[in-house]
């Protein structure tokens, strides 16, 4: 049996989330611990652990993620004063969850540097 992913159970519907948009390739939903006014994840709906296991596979499906991010952004206000989409890989980044996700943070002013 496949390990357990939270974001698969959200995806199929199984977990509780806030859900913003979901279609064929791509779900969103509020993170639970929110670093920001608005605060979404934009995960594709087939498992992959993370941006550095998605370049070999489908890269419609990260540009479908990028442009559904700007959409959620969008319907959300964030368009108007800006907004930051990042995803974190492995350990140095603090990747959490092994579900490719894309944060979408927005609705007031964000700090900096990232790094
Ligand atoms: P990270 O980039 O892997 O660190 O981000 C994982 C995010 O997933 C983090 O912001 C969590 O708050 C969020 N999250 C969630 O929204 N719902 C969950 O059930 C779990 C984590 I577990």
């Amino acid at each position: 049996m496949a390990d357990f992913c939270i974001f698969c159970e959200i995806v199929a519907g199984r977990q509780p989330a806030r859900l913003v948009h979901q279609d064929e390739s791509v779900t969103v939903f509020w993170d639970i611990h929110p670093q920001a006014r608005i605060h979404l994840l934009v995960v594709p709906n087939q498992h992959i652990r993370s941006l550095a296991e998605a370049e070999e596979s489908d890269p419609l499906l990260l540009g479908r993620c990028l442009q559904v991010a700007a959409k959620v952004a969008r319907e959300h206000g964030l368009d108007r004063s800006g907004y930051r989409v990042v995803t974190n890989v492995g350990p140095d980044a603090g990747q959490s969850v092994f579900h490719l996700h894309f944060h979408v943070l927005g609705g007031n002013r964000l700090r900096l540097p990232l790094g």
